[in-house]
């Protein structure tokens, strides 16, 4: 009678589990890199169809407290999660190496599904096969050494096995790490910012005016009136900037269109280019928040473009797609009230797009909040109707008439910040207010719930942009409360209700409500 193989020690057991998973990962990486399909590397694509199935409270939350670094918050999550995932594979399999071997071909299916659901090419699905071959390949090599000798006589033996089952872990990390890392690097072979490097400076045919002096108040801490490339705020559904470059760009505009057309990066760059100075805001961006930039845009009439084409009768919206899957969609009658202030634009403050941006080209549309006007990455432009379900409508949210609203009149204040001690009297509240396409006329400022002082604005720039304004008064020492609220260029007042954008449906389409601001005069 043979007695039943002994049981992996519990760190050798957890270990070879873990390492197994780093090195599917490690792989999957690899070859997505190698083939250009960042997309299918099976850390990402858990990753965007995690993205994909959070619930919009759970978006909400994590862009209100981690920003921009939501992305960074989820991956290191899915590291943790993924690290305690193979130690349970690894312990497991203790007796025998099956359970861990079903188990990891069990997570690199699910892997598989997430990639097929990201990315319609076939060839998506050779990273996580290869992910999959070198889970199961690592963790049948290090289970295997992970065994004691089977006799229990020999010291030297029992440090043997120690020593060669260390080694083996450490060659396993390494080559994860190797591979992952590698992945990365060959991903950036599409160099991005030599193309943008290439396009150069985009000089307008039809310049913006300058902004006049006295537009904004950096000084007293309004921000400067034209938001640098790099501090745009930005959102977008991808762990990973896409990366396109101009030269293998192309525009289509397709659906209910007389004939379907097909532009080329330069076809756009050489029509004579107009610059305006817009304002973009976030839906999600909360009462006080900080998703509200502005730039001069460079780039072309959108609806020129579209003219061109020729929009049939039936068409009710234009759907922007992207390379990240991503789409959008504007209403006809929205995009046709703003004229040519709607853009296919190629370029911010004279520069060609960031990536994180949208590089090489994108739409953006005055008046709209970035979900339903704003496509990065943009490859085709669909005319279709409202059967058409974008990425956002898809998902519950209200990115379709009559959901679609103009963005709401906002007013932030920026100074002073949250419980800032100031030394008194002589107070100066200061802030940025915003109506995109009727502008702002007005901004009340209250302090400590008294009368409603009209502040002083800055220099309009146009309707589409952002207004600051500036309050200087007398305060006597101790704690206050400022507030604002705005007017738009039709005179309607903000609104004083407070609504967060908490839930798919009729409510979100963009936070209302007055900012107030606490501080401490000395
Ligand atoms: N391809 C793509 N375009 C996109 C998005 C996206 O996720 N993918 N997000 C939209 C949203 S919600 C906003 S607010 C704007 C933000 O543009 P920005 O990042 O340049 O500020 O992009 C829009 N365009
Ligand atoms: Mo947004």
């Amino acid at each position: 009678m043979t007695s039943p193989p002994p049981r992996l020690p519990v760190v050798r057991a957890a270990t070879a589990g873990v390492l197994a998973v780093l090195a599917a990962l490690g792989a999957g990486h690899l070859v997505a890199g190698l083939l250009l399909t960042p997309a299918a590397s099976p850390f990402f694509a858990v990753g965007n169809a995690a993205v994909d199935r959070t619930p919009a409270p759970v978006k909400d939350f994590a862009i209100k407290n981690f920003g921009t670094n939501d992305k960074p918050a989820l991956l290191i999550g899915m590291a943790v999660v993924l690290v305690l995932v193979g130690a349970i594979v690894g312990l497991v399999s203790r007796r025998s190496v099956i359970p861990g071997l079903v188990a990891i071909v069990a997570i690199g299916v699910v892997g598989a599904l997430a990639v097929g659901e990201q990315s319609t090419d076939l060839m998506g699905l050779v990273a996580p096969a290869a992910a999959l071959v070198a889970g199961v390949g690592v963790f049948w090599w290090l289970h295997g050494r992970a065994r004691p000798p089977a006799t229990d006589d020999a010291a030297p033996r029992k440090t043997l096995g120690r020593r060669r089952f260390l080694l083996t872990s450490v060659v396993a990390a390494v080559g994860a790490v190797v591979a992952g890392a590698g992945g990365v690097a060959l991903a950036r072979r599409v160099d991005v910012t030599a193309s943008r490097q290439r396009v150069g400076e985009l000089v307008p045919t039809t310049p913006a005016p300058p902004i006049p002096p006295g537009a904004a108040f950096p000084e007293l801490g309004t921000p400067s009136f034209l938001t640098p490339a790099a501090d745009f705020y930005r959102i977008d559904v991808n762990l990973e900037v896409p990366q396109l470059r101009a030269e293998d760009a192309t525009l289509r505009i397709t659906g209910l269109v007389d004939e379907p057309l097909e532009f080329t990066f330069d076809d756009i760059r050489s029509m004579p280019l107009v610059e305006q100075t817009i304002t973009m805001t976030c839906v999600s961006n909360e009462v006080g928040g900080p998703y509200v930039s502005t730039a001069n845009f460079i780039g072309v009439p959108l609806l020129d473009l579209l003219d061109r084409a020729g929009i049939q009768s039936g068409a009710q919206q234009v759907v922007g797609h992207s390379v990240d899957g991503f789409t959008l969609g504007t209403p006809l009658d929205m995009l046709r009230a703003t004229g040519k202030q709607a853009m296919l634009a190629i370029g911010m403050n004279r520069e060609a797009l960031l990536p994180e941006h949208g590089f090489p080209m994108r739409t953006v549309v005055p008046g709209l909040y970035g979900y339903v006007s704003a496509t990065k990455w943009l490859t085709e432009l669909e005319l279709a109707t409202y059967d058409v379900k974008p990425y956002w409508v898809e998902r519950g949210w209200d990115g379709q008439p009559p959901g679609v609203v103009p963005i709401k009149i906002s007013s932030r204040i920026d100074a002073p910040t949250a419980f800032q001690q100031l030394s008194g009297p002589l107070v100066t509240v200061a802030g940025t207010a915003w109506a995109q396409g009727r502008g702002i006329s007005r901004v009340e400022v209250r302090i400590d719930g008294g009368d409603w002082q009209p502040a002083e604005l800055g220099t309009e720039v146009n309707r589409n942009t952002w207004r600051m304004f500036k309050l200087t008064t007398t305060l006597p020492p101790g704690q206050h409360t400022a507030t604002s609220r705005a007017y738009d260029g039709d005179g309607v007042m903000q609104a004083e209700e407070r609504l967060r954008l908490i839930n798919p449906g009729p409510v979100p389409d963009g936070a209302t409500g007055w900012q107030s601001m606490i501080f401490t005069v000395a």
